[in-house]
Parts: structure tokens; sequence; C-alpha cells
């Protein structure tokens, strides 16, 4: 429960110095650190800019453009604290691709990392919403315009008075139609994230330091790097670019304690520390936004003693709502609900299945999905549950295990296949990098198995043997029939593999 009247950005800054931790470092990026009372101060400034500079006023929606880096954080809490509706983007958007957000999203303002403003500005020229384009500096420098007309403010700002269920933020996605969505999540709802998964699941506390790969722009990210950091007076250090490599050395560097990243990131790391990398810092691993395969998560209990915790959450319900617990973990599983999400398995006709039968995972909570003006909300949520679009199988404890998202699951000879089980059995190969399955059609048997596979460096492929190898893995039926070697995969900007791209050539 909160307060009726609560603004978010206040909650995770000035609430923050109120509570003892002003001299307590928030943010590190671009070579600085930020305390809270820094943060504080400095969102003060820019929403006072904002609002007397730039005219915004509650309810406008702002976007804002940049890399992961504290100006971006602070820009964002800035434009929340004025009242504005947030829509963060990533820095490889093209200006097509945010003509389209600004459009769906009605935005008035931009704040654009000057290093990023060609694409912004071209996006604007033909936007009939969008008049007001302000640079800001992404480095540590503070020499652009923002930054200036920031520069004289008075620290202290009277944010405006949200309430719990104003919204906040306008978290977008594109699914696999290219077909941008935007969910709404209300101010309430990003506490909540923090108050119950970085809370119940992940126990942060104000020694802990965060690191990870997902950009702010995707609720992922601004959840792990952010909020849950900020909201219990921890510390983030943001890394504009984060390759494997580079988290691995900031983990070294800083201790770190928390990471947030993507299974293929975790591969990198445990080759890393066959090669003398110490991670052992890290008390939590949080692996999201693709399937972790067992041997991953076998490797890392092996090598650090500790679970990887996998987790499922989307977008639209804004952050993780299924998760494995440190005293609660099962390998190729994805755990149970987060505290105040409840899950079940639903067939074709939306009828709940019996435990151990794959079906369509559906979920309620208290950050479920409000799509802006968009028909496709019918198909999400339906009775009040949350189709994720995600098939996945409950098992007789009530532990949830993935089958697929429900377009990669395959259909050949009338035999149900679930394109992650196989990819899981080539990953085990140890010729194999990198790997995606999907069907494609076949006059035989509707669809085959067709696995793209990424080689490990100087490795030269043996269609044969990882067929073999698979076969001797899994049922036989769900071998790959076709093997494509390929030197990469396509994947979204979050890391997400593109399966559909795959399908389309
Ligand atoms: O995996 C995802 O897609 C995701 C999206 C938003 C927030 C959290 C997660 C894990």
């Amino acid at each position: 429960s909160y307060p009726d009247w609560i603004n978010v950005g206040v909650e995770l800054t000035d609430r923050m110095v109120e509570q003892g931790f002003g001299d307590h470092t928030a943010l590190i990026g671009n070579g600085r650190r930020r305390s809270y009372k820094e943060l504080a101060d400095w969102t003060n400034r820019l929403a006072r800019a904002l609002v007397e500079n730039y005219g915004v006023k509650p309810g406008n929606r702002v976007l804002i453009r940049s890399a992961n880096n504290p100006a971006m954080v602070a820009c964002w809490l800035a434009a929340t604290k004025a009242g504005a509706v947030v829509v963060n983007t990533m820095p490889m958007l093209r200006a097509g691709e945010l003509a389209k957000i600004v459009d769906k999203a009605g935005i008035t303002h931009a704040l654009c990392d000057t290093r990023l403003m060609e694409d912004m500005v071209t996006c604007a020229k033909d936007s009939s919403t969008l008049k007001t384009v302000v640079g800001f500096d992404g480095t540590a420098n503070h020499d652009a315009e923002l930054d200036r007309a920031a520069l004289d403010k008075p620290v202290r700002f009277e944010a405006v008075k949200t309430g719990r269920d104003d919204v906040a933020l306008l978290g977008f996605t594109s699914g696999t139609t290219g077909e941008p969505k935007a969910t709404m999540h209300f101010h309430r709802d990003i506490l909540i994230i923090a108050d119950g998964y970085a809370k119940e699941v992940l126990n942060v506390t104000p020694e802990d330091i965060f690191v990870g790969s997902p950009p702010l722009a995707f609720t992922f990210g601004l959840g792990g790097l952010a909020v849950f950091p900020l909201r219990f007076g921890a510390c983030a250090v943001l890394l504009e670019s984060a390759s494997p490599p580079n988290m691995i050395e900031i983990i070294q560097k800083y201790r770190a304690t928390v990471c947030f990243t993507a299974p293929t990131a975790y591969r990198v790391m445990l080759a890393a520390m066959d090669q003398g990398a110490d991670l052992s810092s890290l008390r939590a691993a949080v692996s999201a936004g693709e399937t972790l395969p067992a041997p991953v998560y076998d490797d890392w209990m092996a090598k650090t003693g500790k679970p990887m915790l996998d987790g499922i959450g989307s977008t639209e319900m804004l952050h993780i709502f299924i998760t494995n617990r440190f005293d609660d973990h099962r390998p190729a599983c994805t755990g149970r609900p987060v505290k105040g999400y409840r899950a079940k398995i639903v067939g074709e006709d939306g009828q709940e299945l019996p435990r151990g039968e794959v079906g369509r995972l559906a979920v309620q909570g208290p950050t479920g999905c409000r799509y802006l003006n968009d028909r496709r909300q019918a198909d999400y949520v339906q009775n009040g549950w949350n189709l994720t679009g995600d098939s996945f199988v409950m098992d007789a404890d009530g532990y949830l295990h993935f089958a697929a998202r429900s377009d990669d699951m395959i259909i050949s000879a009338g035999y149900n296949i679930a394109g992650p089980e196989v990819e899981a059995a080539l990953l085990a190969h140890p010729d194999v990098a990198e790997c995606a399955v999907i069907g494609v059609p076949d006059e035989d048997r509707g669809q085959i198995v067709q696995a793209h596979v990424v080689l490990k460096p100087g490795v030269t492929g043996d269609i044969k043997a990882l067929q073999d190898f698979v076969k001797a893995r899994i049922a036989p039926y769900k071998y790959p029939r076709s093997v494509k070697f390929v030197d990469s995969l396509p994947k979204t900007q979050t890391g997400k593999i593109q399966r559909f791209r795959l399908k389309q050539n």
C-alpha cells in the first residue's frame, strides 16, 4: 500500500537523502561517482529547467534518448519529478523507428544525448507533436544546452504531486511484428517491482553494487540498474557499452555484487573465470531475456557455489514476475511467481490445464498490462489474466518450466517440439557457441526443425555429428533435420534472438 500521492522521482532521490543516504554513492558512470545528495540536487535543477525553460507540463510525454549513463537516469528522474510521462529509448534507434514512438506516444519534448542528435532532429522535423528537442551531455562534462539551463537553478524543486495511479512511464515493445506497443505503468508500479522482486528475491541492501547490460530504455534495465539500487540506497555502475568483457572488468574493479544480464553474457563470464577472472564478489547473478540453458546454470553453480537466478518478465508486466530464489532453485526451471503475482497454464480455450501439460502461461499481478490505445490489449489480457505469449509447464510442485515462446513451438509430423529444448541440447555440444532453432515448412512433416548454429572459433562444423548428439540427448524425433552454420544470429538491441527473422529468410 502506498500513499495516494506519490512521485517516484522523489522517492528514489530526495526521500533517500531524508533517510540518511545523502553521502552514499548512488551512481557511477563515465568516470564519475554521484552521491544520493548530488543526484537529488541534480535532478531538482534539471526538473526546474524542464519546467521553466522548456515548458514541460504534468502529463506531457517526454522522450529520452541515450545510452546507459548517469545523465540518462537523472533526466528520467527529473522529467518524472516534473510530472511528465517518460519514454526511454535506445541509442541504436533510427529516425524512422523514433518517429513511430513519437507518433504513438504523442511526444512533446525530447531530451537527447548530444552525441545522438542527428536522428532525433530528423524525426522531430516531421512530427506534429514534438516541438522541443533539448540536448544533454551524457558524458561527465555537463556541457550541453540542458546542463547549462540547469546549472544556476536552485537545488530545491517542488515536484508535481502525482497520484500513485498516474502514468509515469510508457514502456515500448515491438514484439515480433515490428509494430510498437506502449505499456502504461503507474508511479506505484515502479515501486512495486522494487518492493516485490528486488526485496523479496534479491534482498537488496545499501552495500550492493549493481552492474549489467540491459538498456535503461528496456524495463528490465530500468528496474535492474536504476530502480532497484536507488530504492534501497545501493549503487549502480552504468556502462554505455556493456559488452561481457567490459562487465567483467567492472565487476572486478568495483567488486559488484548484483549482475543483470542474459545467458549469452554469463557463458562468456564462465569462460573468463577459467582464464582467471575473479567474479567472486557477485552474490546475485540474474538471468532473463532468454531461457537459461541448464549447462550454464550448472557451470555457474559449480564455479561459484551460488545459483544463477533465472527469471521471466515482460515489458507489459514491467519486470520479473516468476523467478528462482537463492534458497529455492532448480536447473531448467524458472521457479515460482514473485510475491503478489499468480500464474496458471491454460489451453487454447483459456481453461486451466492439469499440472505437467504444456500450455500458455497466464499471469495476474499488480503491474499487469495496460497498452496505450491498442486493440492488442484484448489479446494480451483475457478474463483478467495476462497472456504472455510463452508456453510453460507447471510441475506437480507448482514450479514453472519454460517450453517455448508460443510462436516458437514447432509442430512436426504431429509432434509438438519446443525449439528451446533442441537449442539446449545443441548448446551442450562443445563446438557450439550459440544457436537458434526454428520450424520451416516441409511437405511431408508439415514443419521440420531447422537449427542455425554459430560454431566456436576454429571449429569445422559436422552436421551429422550434431544431429547424432541431439538424438542421444532428447527424443530423437526432435533432432534438427536441417542445420545451417552461420556467423551470427539476428538479435534485438536487448540481446534477444529474433527467431522470426530467421523464419523470414
Ligand atoms: O525478459 C524480458 O523480456 C523482461 C522484460 C522486461 C522486464 C524484465 C524482463 C526479464
